[in-house]
Order: structure tokens, then C-alpha cells, then sequence
């Protein structure tokens, strides 16, 4: 006779990474065995990747932190001693309390990194505190196109992929390996099947650049004067959509001055790109209705951030692509709290906005309601312009994750409190005071991808309960309730029902729903123009002219590279890029999860095999890349379709293996090697430097190799 046992398949979305797909998770007495793409979804129809296939290793691994923890040794030596919630809460309480009056809340910061269910409620907590800093990966990644966008045409353009596009430009992306925020590779992959034209923009051949029509094979760093090359094109062959750039452009003529100083040679000479492709994907592009531009994160992390996402928004704008059919749209989401109703700024006042700790800069990222990292971690090691003395920390790995490593190191130990809410002890939360065990979207009860800007609501419901582990946002709403915020509600379910409200509906209603859908309405500026303050697409931003910045986009060399430093560049003479997505890992995540390292055991760094040879190194081999901050160690991979002088190394490496409280977080972590001086910094947004450096590489020797 068989043993009775209790199965069920749950319908529910995952949150792996940025999340969106709709997965069917089984459970087998109480226990997760097994999750599976659910055939039936919009947006995935059954596929999934690596990451959520094994998210069940992450849930019940065997160094998941399942109860609250104090550290009882030095900072970062490794002891730590179990506690209570309570204990963890009042711990947290006492020092916040401390902290405002003697200094006021604006030595407190709010950090986090990209996008996770709890950001929107620990920006929310900030808020009400008063202080005006809360960091992010936002200033570098996503939330800066989505502050262009905002002062640029109202809204951030979403590749209307269900709206079959006929071509369409990945600028920067390896979508098909990393289904980015609002996106799934597979959408792609659907209409490309259709027949729709494919340009890549990617110094590096890539499954994505490999079935491109037109790769343009820039150097690094160059994005704005190629799409200056490629604005210069469209108007000069009047490929641009007249009526469009009439009624609904503003500051065209400027703006048709600024391209012409970027004829196409002159932009070939920049980019390396030969003339003809770029005139050969102008066109394409132009000419192909509709058109969309899938975003990448490359053309954020440089100098030129705000001015690269702007100039894509200016192509979409003048060839009569944005919010139409197949082209970039602005989605409706369906009816419920926005973002930025449920938190930024809206409860700060303005005495305390005015104490943002990056003073007059970076407006931009100011008006979203960030700050860049490095004003802080400078903070906490120099006192000025005012002490930071405490950071609250949520799913972040900033020691593997932030540009200049080492210097966030020594501030992260150097802060007088530390609390990080995490699942695992990564070297970062090695440097806690207090560890906050976090729960996982299986975990928990939400209204997943509500303020995304696809159109779409994914319910996730809670499967399991690990240990003590409670979800971000309960964190929140507890730590709030016990500073005195009066604004959070009863219980965590009862901010989903506020976040529903607008749409009269409750979490009740929601929640065995596969997704909501706001209305797909296209064409929506011909009622209402566009979300600015001159109703059109300011090719000409008023909001920058308001607030001293060029108005008009521009291109400016990175500061580090042969051109704008030759003289670094005979001592280090590689152009450095860094970063391209493992499809098994997100960032620092993953690497003990064993499925999926055994997928990629190693760092690795990608390099023509002319240049290997040069150096004299093999296939597989640990190389030494070296930048004038630093050296770290990673595995040879050769890639012929990559320039012999540019070569592209890894991020997120630290090795959960090494069990010392440091899990070598030095040896093979790319920022190590990379800059955050605030004269390497986009000016609106503070976007660090996390791509397109300098670097020399030699081999390591055998007896260093690890
Ligand atoms: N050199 C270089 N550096 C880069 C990049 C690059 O291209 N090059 N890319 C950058 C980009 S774009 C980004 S967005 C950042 C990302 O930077 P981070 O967001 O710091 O990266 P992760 O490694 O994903 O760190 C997340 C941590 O949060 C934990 N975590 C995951 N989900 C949750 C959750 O729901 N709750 C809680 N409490 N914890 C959770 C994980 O266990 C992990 O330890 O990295 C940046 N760093
Ligand atoms: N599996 C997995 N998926 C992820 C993540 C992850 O860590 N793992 N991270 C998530 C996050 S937070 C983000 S931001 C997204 C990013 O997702 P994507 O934007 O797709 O990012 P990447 O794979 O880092 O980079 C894409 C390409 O940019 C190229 N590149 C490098 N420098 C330049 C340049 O100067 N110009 C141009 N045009 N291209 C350049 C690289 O060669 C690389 O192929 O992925 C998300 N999805
Ligand atoms: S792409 Fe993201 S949401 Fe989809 S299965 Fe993978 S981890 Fe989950
Ligand atoms: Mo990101």
C-alpha cells in the first residue's frame, strides 16, 4: 500500500528576478518539489529560466537565515547570536530614535538594490521619517530612463511587443538571457519569428547580436554619438515623421542644430562603427513602422546616462513611434496605487527634501526620490556634509554590488549602525549589527509588478513559511508602527487592499487571479499631449533649462579611455567593460544554489583570442585584470567577436564556499576595479561609472590561481 500524500499545484508568479513569469508551483505535504512555467500565461505561455527552475534549492538551503540575528564579536569577525523580533525591532527603534535627535533623520539612510516587492514600503518608511535619502540601484539602472522619460515626454515607452513591432533595436541588452524589468526574452523571440527586423547595439557578439540584421559593433561608451549618428540620418534623408515632429516636438529647430554637429563620419570616427551600417540601420529603423527600441542597462552606467536614454526616447519620438501600436507605449496599469501616489516624497517636507544629502546635484535623481551611493558612503567616512550614522539596508549586496568596492567596504564597516534584511549572510550583511531574515516570493502575499510600467498586476500568494523569515514589507509596516508612523495599516494584507482601493477592489478579489491588466489604449497624446510642461516631447527639455543643465542632449567621452586619457592608457591600455548577465545568477545571488553553479562554477572574463595569445594565456586560464584602483582574478573565456582592445569581465562574484566571514568578496569582484569619484558621475542623475574603464590584464600564475 502507497503512502498518502497530500499534493497540490499552486498557480502563482514568480519573482526570481525582476519577475513576471506565471509559474505552477508543487507541493507535496507542505514541501515545494517542484515549479514549472505555467503553459497559460501572457507573458511566458510555460517557459521559464534557470533561476526560477531552482528557486526551491534557495527556499530550503542550508545556510538560509531563518531567525533574527545580533552580532556579538567585531564588526565583520563573524559572531552572531540569535534574537527575537522583537529584540531585532527594538534594537532598530532605539538606535532611529538616538539618531533624530541628536542629528536629526537625515543621518539615517534607506538602501536597497534593484527592484524588489519591498521597495516601494521601505521608501514609504523613509519618507516618513523625514529623512530625504534613500539609495537604490535606481540611479544607474532603470530609474534613470524612466527620469528621463518623465521630463522628456511624460511617461517611460514600453516595447509593445503583443502590438507586433516590425523591427526592432536591443540597444545594450541581452534580453533573451536576462528579461529585464518589464520584459521576457521570449516576446522577442515570438516576433522575430514573425518577421520583424533586429539591430543590436553591443560591442560584443552575443546570442542577441548573432541574429541581428544589423549589428553595430560600437566602442564602449559611445551610445549618445551613435544615436546622434543616427538622428543625423533620419532628418537630413527626411525619414522623420513630419506631422508628428510639428505638432507634437518641442524645440525642433535647436535640436535639428545640435544633431548636425554630429555628421555620420565624424560619429563613425567616435563609435567605430563604418558609416555605411550606420546609415544602413537609420534607415531600417526609420523606414520599418512600427518600430520600438528595447533598452539596455549599458548606456545607463557612464557619463552620458540621461543624455543616451534621452536620445532613444528622440528617435522613437521623431520617426512617429511612441505610444503607438507595435511601437513604444505608454501602458496603462490597472487601477490602483501608482508609485508614486504610494510613496516618494509625498510625505517629506520640504525643509527635509532640502537636506538631500548630494545638495544641489543630481536633480533629477533628487525628483525621483534617490540619491547616489557614494555622497553616503563619503558620508559615513568623512562626517560632511553631515554624519550619516545609521543605514537600514534591504535586498542589497552593495560590497560585491557598488562601484569602488573598497570603499564601500571600509564605510559599510566604518557606520556606526548597520541592519540588513537579506536571506543569506553575503559579505555585506557580514557587517551588520542587526540581520533581518527575509521571506521569498513564496513566502508571501502580493501585489507583485503593481508599479512596473507594463500594464500589468501578478498576485503572488504565500506557499510556505520558513522559520521566523517575514517579508519585506511587514518589516516595514512593523518598524513604522513602532516609530510612531500612523499611516501604516492593521496588518501587511491591509496595504494591499489600499494599494487595490482606487480600483474597488480587494486582495481578496485578487488573488487567485492569474494577473490584472490595465486598458491597452493607444495614441493617448492626441486627447491630452504628453505628460511635460509644454504638453509636447521636449526635444528641448524645459525642466534642464530650468535647472542650469544643457537642455539639449550631448555626447561627452567617458572619462576614462585611450581618447580622454591616453596617457593612463599606455599603462593600462584595455578598454574595460563589465557586468554582461549570467542566465543561471542575478548580481551576487546564486552561487550557492548547487544547480545552478554547477551551470558556472567560475568568474570569467571575455577576450579575443589574438589578445590572449599576446599575453600568453590559454582558454581557462585565471587572469589578473588590473585598473588603476585594483586587481582581481577571473577565468579566460575567448570570444572572437570581441574587439581585440576591449575586453568584458563579470560582476556579483563572491564565494559563499569560503567560509570566513569575508567569502572572498575581493578576489574576483569587478568593482574592485571600478570608479565612483562624483567627477565620473551623469550630471542629472549621478549614474556611476560601472561600464567602459581602463584596465591591463597579464596571467596568474599557477601557484596563485585558486
Ligand atoms: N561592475 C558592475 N556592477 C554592477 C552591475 C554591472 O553591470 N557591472 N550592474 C548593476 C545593476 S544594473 C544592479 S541593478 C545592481 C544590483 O545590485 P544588488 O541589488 O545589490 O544585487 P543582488 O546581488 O541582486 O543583491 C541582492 C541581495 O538581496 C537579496 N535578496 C534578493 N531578493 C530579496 C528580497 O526579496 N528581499 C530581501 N530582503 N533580500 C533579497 C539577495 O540574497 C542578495 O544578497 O548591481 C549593479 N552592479
Ligand atoms: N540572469 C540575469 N538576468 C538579469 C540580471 C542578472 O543579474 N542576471 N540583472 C537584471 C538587471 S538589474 C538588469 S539592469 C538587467 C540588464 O539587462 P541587459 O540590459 O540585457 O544587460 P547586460 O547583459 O548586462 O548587458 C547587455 C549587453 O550590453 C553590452 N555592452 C557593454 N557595454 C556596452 C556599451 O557601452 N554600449 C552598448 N550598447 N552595449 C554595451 C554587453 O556586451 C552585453 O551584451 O538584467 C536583469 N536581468
Ligand atoms: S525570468 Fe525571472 S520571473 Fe521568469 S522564471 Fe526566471 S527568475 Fe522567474
Ligand atoms: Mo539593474
Amino acid at each position: 500500500m502507497g503512502v498518502l500524500v497530500k499534493e497540490e499545484i499552486v498557480r502563482t508568479n514568480c519573482r526570481g528576478c525582476h519577475g513576471g513569469c506565471g509559474v505552477l508551483v508543487h507541493v507535496r505535504d507542505g514541501t515545494i518539489i517542484k515549479i514549472e512555467g505555467d503553459p497559460d500565461f501572457p507573458t511566458n505561455h510555460g517557459s521559464m529560466c534557470s533561476k526560477g527552475l531552482a528557486f526551491q534549492q534557495l527556499v530550503y538551503h542550508p545556510d538560509r537565515v531563518k531567525y533574527p540575528l545580533k552580532r556579538v564579536g567585531k564588526k565583520g569577525e563573524g559572531k552572531w547570536q540569535r534574537i527575537s523580533w522583537d529584540e531585532a525591532f527594538d534594537t532598530i527603534v532605539n538606535k532611529l530614535k538616538q539618531v533624530i535627535k541628536e542629528n536629526g533623520p537625515e543621518s539615517i539612510v534607506l538602501a536597497q538594490g534593484t527592484s524588489r516587492e519591498g521597495e516601494a514600503f521601505l521608501a514609504r518608511f523613509g519618507n516618513l521619517l523625514g529623512t530625504p535619502n534613500v539609495m537604490a540601484a535606481g540611479h544607474f539602472c532603470y530609474l534613470t530612463r524612466v527620469g528621463a522619460s518623465l521630463v522628456t515626454c511624460g511617461n517611460l515607452p514600453i516595447c509593445d511587443y503583443d502590438g507586433n513591432p516590425n523591427c526592432v533595436v536591443v540597444w545594450g541588452s541581452n534580453i533573451f538571457w536576462t528579461n529585464p524589468d518589464e520584459y521576457t526574452g521570449e516576446n522577442l523571440c515570438r516576433v522575430l519569428a514573425q518577421g520583424a527586423k533586429l539591430i543590436v547595439v553591443d560591442p560584443r557578439l552575443t546570442y542577441t547580436s548573432s541574429r541581428a540584421d544589423v549589428w553595430l559593433q560600437l566602442r564602449p561608451g559611445t551610445d549618445a554619438a551613435l544615436a546622434f549618428g543616427m538622428l543625423n540620418v533620419i532628418i537630413s534623408e527626411k525619414l522623420y515623421d513630419k506631422e508628428f515632429v510639428e505638432k507634437y516636438t518641442h524645440g525642433w529647430d535647436k535640436f535639428v542644430e545640435r544633431v548636425k554637429q554630429y555628421p555620420v563620419e565624424k560619429v563613425a570616427e567616435i563609435t567605430w562603427v563604418p558609416a555605411d551600417k550606420i546609415i544602413e540601420a537609420a534607415r531600417l529603423f526609420a523606414k520599418t513602422k512600427p518600430a520600438t527600441i528595447q533598452w539596455g542597462i549599458s548606456i545607463e552606467q557612464n557619463i552620458n546616462c540621461i543624455d543616451s536614454d534621452r536620445l532613444l526616447i528622440d528617435l522613437l519620438a521623431i520617426t512617429g513611434n511612441l505610444d503607438v501600436k507595435g511601437g513604444g507605449v505608454f501602458f496603462l496599469p490597472p487601477k490602483g496605487q501608482t508609485i508614486s501616489q504610494f510613496t516618494y516624497h509625498k510625505e517629506l517636507p520640504p525643509e527635509q527634501s532640502a537636506k538631500y544629502i548630494a545638495g544641489d546635484a543630481h536633480k533629477l535623481c533628487h525628483m525621483i526620490g534617490l540619491v547616489p551611493e557614494n555622497y553616503v558612503y563619503n558620508a559615513v567616512l568623512t562626517g560632511k556634509p553631515y554624519p550619516v550614522r545609521a543605514i537600514l539596508l534591504q535586498a542589497s549586496n552593495p560590497v560585491v554590488t557598488r562601484p569602488n568596492a573598497k570603499m564601500v567596504y571600509k564605510a559599510l564597516s566604518q557606520v556606526e549602525f548597520l541592519s540588513v534584511a537579506d536571506f543569506f549572510l553575503t559579505p555585506t550583511a557580514e557587517l551588520a549589527d542587526v540581520f533581518l531574515p527575509s521571506a521569498t516570493w513564496l513566502e508571501v502575499d502580493y501585489t507583485g509588478g503593481f508599479f512596473f510600467r507594463h500594464g500589468y498586476l501578478f498576485p503572488r500568494k504565500k506557499i510556505v513559511q520558513i522559520g521566523e523569515c517575514k517579508s519585506d514589507f511587514e518589516i516595514w509596516n512593523e518598524l513604522g508602527r513602532r516609530m510612531g508612523q500612523k499611516q501604516w495599516g492593521a496588518n501587511h494584507i491591509g496595504d494591499l487592499d489600499q494599494i487595490l482601493a482606487p480600483g474597488g477592489v480587494t486582495w481578496a478579489d485578487v488573488r487567485d487571479k492569474p494577473f490584472l491588466r490595465g486598458e491597452v489604449k493607444y495614441r493617448k497624446y492626441l486627447e491630452k499631449g504628453f505628460s511635460t510642461p509644454t504638453r509636447k516631447v521636449e526635444l528641448y527639455c524645459t525642466t534642464f533649462e530650468k535647472w542650469g543643465y544643457d537642455p539639449l542632449p550631448t555626447y561627452k567621452e567617458v572619462p576614462e579611455s585611450p581618447v580622454s586619457n591616453p596617457e593612463l592608457a599606455k599603462q593600462y591600455p584595455y578598454i574595460l567593460i563589465t557586468g554582461p548577465r549570467s542566465p543561471v545568477f542575478f548580481h551576487s545571488e546564486h552561487r550557492m544554489i548547487p544547480w545552478l553553479r554547477e551551470c558556472h562554477p567560475d568568474p570569467m572574463i571575455d577576450i579575443h583570442p589574438d589578445t590572449a595569445k599576446k599575453h600568453g594565456i590559454k582558454e581557462g586560464d585565471w587572469v589578473y585584470i588590473e585598473s588603476p584602483r585594483g586587481r582581481i582574478k577571473q577565468r579566460a573565456r575567448f570570444n572572437p567577436g570581441i574587439h581585440p582592445q576591449v575586453v568584458c569581465i563579470q560582476h556579483g562574484w563572491w564565494f559563499p564556499e569560503i567560509k570566513t566571514p569575508d567569502h572572498g568578496w575581493d578576489l574576483s569582484n569587478s568593482n574592485i576595479l571600478t570608479d565612483n569619484d562624483p567627477k565620473t558621475l551623469d550630471i542629472a542623475f549621478g549614474a556611476s561609472n560601472l561600464r567602459t574603464l581602463m584596465c591591463k590584464i597579464y596571467p596568474v600564475k599557477q601557484e596563485e590561481a585558486k
